[in-house]
C-alpha cells in the first residue's frame, strides 16, 4: 500500500511511534511518505520504500500566527496525488486529523479515489490540548469523521469518549518496539562512568513537561539516596528541567544527579540503569516506560492513564498512587537492594514486551486497520 504517515519531528513518544511504524511498514514492502515539518529523528538512515516529505510554513509579516494547518494539510494533498496514497494515517489528533481530514476533502473534489484517513490518538492530544475548549470542537469532529480511528490504550479510548464526547468506534492499538532493537546492552565502562560498583543508578527519561511531575522525580530520588547509596541520571530536555536544577540545589543533592539532556539514543543509558522513575500525573501509554522495560529496567510510576495496562504492577514494575512519593521511594529502595529481585522483575518486564508489544505483533494491526479503512 502507498501510505503517508503525518507526525511530530519532535522528540516525543508520538512521533518515535509513528516513525517506528513508517520504517516497519517499509520493511514489509509498503511504499511510505513520512510529512513532517522536520526528518524525525528516529528515521535515521536510508531505507527502501521510506521517504520524507517536509512541510515548510512560510511567514508573511501581516500574520503574527504561522499557518501550520494549511501548509500541513496542502503539502498531504501534493503527496497524495502524487504518490497515490491509499492511506493518510494521522498521529496526534491535533492539528493533523485536522489537516488530514481538509487534505482528504480537497482530494475528494478531484481525484476518483480519495485516500482514506486513519487517525491514531497518543495522549495530550486528547487530555491535555485536544480538551481544550479553544480546540475540543475541531478536534473531536475530525475524529469523528476519520475513516478509522486508533487510541494507544483503553483509558484514552475512554478518555476520548468521555472528555470530547466522540461516540465513533475507536480500536486500542498499543504503542510499540522492536526488542531485538531495544535490549540491554553490556555496558560496564560507561556504567562506571556514573557509579562505582556500590552505587545503584536511577533514572528518568522524559520531555520535562509539567504532566512528568519532575518535582516527584526529585523527591523521590531525595527519599531514595538517604536509604541507599545511589545516582539519579535525567534523560530529556524540556522546560521542567530547571526545576530539576533548583530542587537538586535546595535538596543539596546535586553531586547525586547527572542531567544528560535531550539524547537521540537511549538504549545504552536505560541499559545501565537499575531503576527508571515515571511519576507523572498523566500518561496515556508511556512509551518510555516500555523502552525501559524492553532493557529489563523495573518501572517505578504512579497508576495513572495507559500505565496499568503497560505495567504489571508488582510483576513487571511497581505503580503507586499519583504523588505517593514514600511508597515508590520504597518500593524502588526494596529493588535497589535486592539484585535477585530487580532482575527477576527486569526479565518480567522484557518479556511482557516481547509477548505484548513488539512490533511483530503489533505493526500487523495497523496494516489491518488500513485494509479495514480501504475496502
Ligand atoms: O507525553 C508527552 O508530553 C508527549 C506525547 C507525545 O506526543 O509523544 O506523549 C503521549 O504519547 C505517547 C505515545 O503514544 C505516550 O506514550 C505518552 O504516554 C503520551 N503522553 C501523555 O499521555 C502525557
Amino acid at each position: 500500500m502507498n501510505v503517508g504517515i503525518i507526525c511530530y519531528a519532535s522528540v516525543g513518544g508520538s512521533g518515535v511511534v509513528a516513525t517506528e511504524l513508517g520504517k516497519s511498514l517499509a520493511t514489509r514492502g509498503h511504499s511510505v511518505h513520512v510529512i513532517s515539518t522536520e526528518m524525525p529523528f528516529r528515521m535515521g538512515e536510508f531505507q527502501a520504500g521510506l521517504s520524507f516529505h517536509q512541510v515548510l510554513t512560510p511567514t508573511y509579516p501581516l500574520f503574527r500566527e504561522p499557518q501550520y494547518l494549511l501548509s500541513l494539510a496542502n503539502k498531504v494533498v501534493q503527496v497524495a496525488r502524487e504518490f497515490r496514497l491509499d492511506v493518510i494515517h494521522a498521529h496526534y489528533a491535533v492539528p493533523h486529523a485536522t489537516a488530514a481530514l481538509l487534505a482528504k476533502q480537497v482530494l475528494s473534489s478531484t481525484l476518483s479515489s480519495a485516500p482514506k484517513l486513519v487517525a491514531t490518538l497518543h495522549g495530550t492530544d486528547i487530555t491535555l490540548v485536544g480538551n481544550d475548549p479553544s480546540y475540543s470542537e475541531i478536534v473531536a469532529y475530525s475524529i469523528e469523521q476519520s475513516d478509522v480511528v486508533t487510541a494507544v490504550s483503553d483509558s484514552l479510548k475512554e478518555d476520548t469518549r468521555k472528555e470530547l464526547r466522540v461516540t465513533r468506534p475507536i480500536q486500542v492499538i498499543p504503542n510499540f518496539l522492536d526488542p531485538g532493537v531495544h535490549r540491554r546492552q553490556h555496558l560496564p565502562e560507561l556504567r562506571r562512568r556514573y557509579a562505582d560498583d556500590d552505587t545503584r543508578l536511577v533514572i528518568h527519561v522524559s520531555n520535562f513537561r509539567p504532566v512528568k511531575r519532575i518535582d516527584l522525580v526529585m523527591e523521590t530520588f531525595d527519599r531514595i539516596r538517604r536509604e541507599v547509596p545511589a545516582k539519579l541520571l535525567l534523560v530529556g530536555d524540556g522546560p521542567e528541567l530547571g526545576t530539576a536544577y533548583r530542587l537538586g540545589r535546595q535538596m543539596g543533592i546535586s553531586h547525586l544527579v547527572e542531567a544528560l539532556g535531550a539524547q537521540e539514543e537511549v538504549l545504552p543509558l536505560l541499559s545501565i540503569a537499575d531503576v527508571f522513575l515515571l511519576p507523572s500525573s498523566m500518561e496515556s501509554f508511556g512509551l518510555a516506560a516500555l523502552e525501559a522495560m524492553a532493557c529489563e529496567v523495573p518501572v517505578v510510576a504512579s497508576r495513572v492513564g495507559g500505565l496499568p495496562e503497560v505495567v504489571e504492577d508488582g510483576v513487571t514494575g511497581f505503580l503507586h498512587d499519583p504523588e505517593d512519593v514514600a511508597a515508590m521511594a520504597a518500593t524502588s529502595v526494596e529493588l535497589l537492594r535486592d539484585p535477585a529481585r530487580r532482575c527477576a522483575a527486569g526479565k518480567a518486564a522484557r518479556q511482557r514486551v516481547i509477548e505484548r508489544f513488539s512490533a511483530d505483533k503489533v505493526v500487523p494491526l495497523y496494516e489491518a486497520c488500513y485494509q479495514a479503512a480501504t475496502r
